[in-house]
C-alpha cells in the first residue's frame, strides 16, 4: 500500500520513515531543498516541492488509495494543503499535529470530515505512561524482594477458604520472592473447601498449608494476598500486603501494593512479574488466567483495562485443557440439593429472587445458590440466606449498579453480625438467634419473604439514585 508523509522537520521524517518504511511503500514531501537532500542521502525517499499546489501530487502519482499523512506543525497553512490533496484526489488524510495547539487541524476537521486528526501527544502517551508506571512497580518490586531476601522462613497467607485468585497470587508471590515451598509457606487459617479450587490446588502443585494465629511468629516474614492482615485474628503487623479489595486500617505493614479498580490481586502480581522481568511459566499463566477469569466472572464484573492486557498476554502462555479440567462439573448432586430447598422457600418478585435454604453443612453451598440464580430468566438481584452452625449467613449477587449490594446488606444486618461487600456481591453473617429476634422469621419460607421485603424497601427508597461507596468487607472469606 502507498503511503504519502508530508513532514516539515527532519525528526518526523525519520520517525515516520522508521515506523512505516517495512510495511508501506513511503515517499517524504518536503518544502526545504537542502533537508530533501540531506534526508535523500541517508537513503530516503523524499521529493522537494510546494506541498500546495495541486500539480505537486498530480507527479506524485496520488490515488484515493494512497494514505496521505500530514504533519500539522503549524507553520503551513493546513487548510490549503489539505484541499491541494484534495483536489488532487486524494481521500485518506491523516493529520498528525506536533504542536500544542491543534486549531488548525480542528478547523480542518470540521470542513473535511473524512480527515483523520491525532496528536504526537496522544500516540506516545500509552506507551510513555506505561513504561513510567512500570519503573515505579519495578521500584516498588525490589524492595519487598530485598527486604524478604535474607528471610529464613516466610508465609505467604491467604484468606479463609482460598479461591482461585488467592492460590495464584500465592504462587505467584512466592515466585517473585525467589522462594520454594521449604522456605515459603503459602498458609491460610480456614481450608478450601470448593471442589473446583481443590482441584485447581492438586492440577497446578499448589498444597496449601495450615497455619493458626500461634504460628505466626514462627515466621521472620509474613506477607497476605488478597486479603488484608484486618481479617485475621492476632495478625496487626505483616510485612507485605498485595490486595484489591478496598483499603482497610487497624492494621501496619512495611509495604502495601492495594488497588481496588483491580478485577483480581493475580493482575496486579503479573503487573509485578512483568516489572522485573520475570519468565512466566506455563503453570503461573495457567494458574493467574484462571485467578482472572474466576474473579470476574469472565469479565462480567469489576474489571479494568489492566485485567483484560494481563489476561491476553497469559492467554497463549497458559494451558487450555488443565483449565477446563479445574473448571470441570460446576453442579454436583449436594449442590443441586441445596438450590432445589432454596426454590422451595423463595420468592421471585420485581427482578429479586430471595430464599432461604435452611440448615446447611458450608457457606460455600450459599453462595452457589446465589450465582446459580442469578442465571434465572428475569433476575437481577439474587439474595440467599442459610443457617450454617448457629450463625444466618446471607450472600447477595446482582447485575447492575442501580443500587450497591454491600452498601444493602451493612444497612440490614450490621447491627446484628458482620456485614459488607462490593457494589454487585456482598455478604452477612449474623447470629441466627438474634435475626429471628429482631424479625419474627425463623422458617426458610419466613426468612425469604423477609429478605424480599427488605431488598424491595431499600430498592425503591427515594434516595435510591444517591451513589453509594463501596462498602468495605467487615469481615472477609469468599464473599
Ligand atoms: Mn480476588
Amino acid at each position: 500500500m502507498k503511503c504519502l508523509a508530508i513532514c516539515q522537520t527532519e525528526l518526523m521524517v525519520r520517525t515516520l520513515d522508521r515506523i512505516l518504511s517495512s510495511t508501506f511503500e513511503l515517499d517524504f514531501l518536503v518544502e526545504n531543498r537542502a533537508l530533501a537532500r540531506r534526508l535523500h542521502d541517508a537513503g530516503i525517499r523524499v521529493t522537494a516541492a510546494d506541498c500546495c499546489r495541486v500539480d505537486t501530487y498530480l507527479k506524485a502519482d496520488l490515488s484515493p488509495q494512497t494514505c496521505v499523512i500530514i504533519e500539522d506543525n503549524r507553520r503551513r497553512s493546513l487548510r490549503r494543503l489539505v484541499e491541494a490533496v484534495r483536489d488532487a484526489g486524494g481521500s485518506l488524510m491523516y493529520v498528525l499535529s506536533t504542536g500544542s495547539s491543534t486549531r488548525a487541524a480542528d478547523d480542518v476537521r470540521q470542513r473535511y470530515p473524512e480527515v483523520t486528526q491525532f496528536t504526537l501527544a496522544e500516540l506516545t502517551e500509552p506507551t510513555l505512561v506505561a513504561e513510567l508506571s512500570r519503573s515505579l512497580t519495578r521500584a516498588r518490586v525490589q524492595q519487598y524482594q530485598r527486604y524478604f531476601e535474607y528471610a529464613d522462613r516466610v508465609l505467604i497467607l491467604l484468606h479463609d477458604d482460598p479461591d482461585p485468585d488467592a492460590l495464584a497470587s500465592g504462587l505467584t508471590l512466592r515466585y517473585i520472592l525467589r522462594r520454594r515451598r521449604a522456605t515459603c509457606t503459602i498458609g491460610a487459617l480456614r481450608p478450601m473447601t470448593r471442589p473446583e479450587n481443590l482441584r485447581m490446588a492438586r492440577l497446578l502443585d499448589i498444597p496449601v498449608d495450615p497455619v493458626s494465629s500461634a504460628d505466626f511468629e514462627k515466621y521472620d516474614r509474613i506477607a497476605t494476598v488478597d486479603v488484608q492482615p484486618h481479617c485475621v485474628d492476632g495478625l496487626s503487623r505483616v510485612d507485605l500486603v498485595i490486595d484489591h479489595h478496598p483499603e482497610q486500617t487497624g492494621y501496619n505493614t512495611v509495604f502495601k501494593d492495594i488497588r481496588p479498580d483491580y478485577g483480581s490481586t493475580s493482575t496486579i502480581l503479573w503487573e509485578h512479574m512483568r516489572a522485573v522481568d520475570f519468565d512466566v511459566s506455563e503453570r503461573n499463566a495457567t494458574a493467574m488466567l484462571y485467578a482472572i477469569k474466576s474473579d470476574t466472572l469472565f469479565f462480567a464484573r469489576h474489571t479494568n483495562r489492566q485485567d483484560l492486557e494481563a489476561f491476553t498476554y497469559l492467554y497463549p502462555l497458559a494451558d487450555p485443557a488443565l483449565i477446563r479440567k479445574m473448571e470441570g462439573a460446576e453442579i454436583t448432586h449436594e449442590r443441586l440439593e441445596y438450590v432445589m430447598r432454596a426454590l422451595a422457600a423463595s420468592v421471585h418478585e420485581d427482578q429479586v429472587f430471595c430464599g432461604c435454604l435452611g440448615e446447611a453443612p458450608r457457606e460455600d453451598l450459599i453462595t452457589y445458590a446465589a450465582d446459580f440464580f442469578l442465571e434465572l430468566e428475569d433476575t437481577r438481584w439474587t439474595i440467599i440466606a442459610g443457617i450454617v452452625g448457629d450463625r444466618l449467613v446471607v450472600s447477595l449477587r446482582n447485575l447492575g449498579y442501580a443500587r450497591n449490594a454491600g452498601e444493602f446488606v451493612k444497612r440490614a444486618f450490621a447491627d446484628l453480625g458482620s456485614a459488607g461487600g462490593h457494589r454487585s456481591l456482598a455478604k452477612a453473617v449474623v447470629p441466627f438467634e438474634a435475626f429471628v429476634q429482631k424479625h419474627d422469621a425463623r422458617t426458610p419460607e419466613e426468612i425469604a419473604r423477609r429478605l424480599s421485603e427488605l431488598t424491595h424497601r431499600f430498592l425503591h427508597e427515594q434516595n435510591g439514585k444517591a451513589k453509594d461507596r463501596d462498602v468495605a468487607v467487615a469481615q472477609k472469606a469468599t464473599i
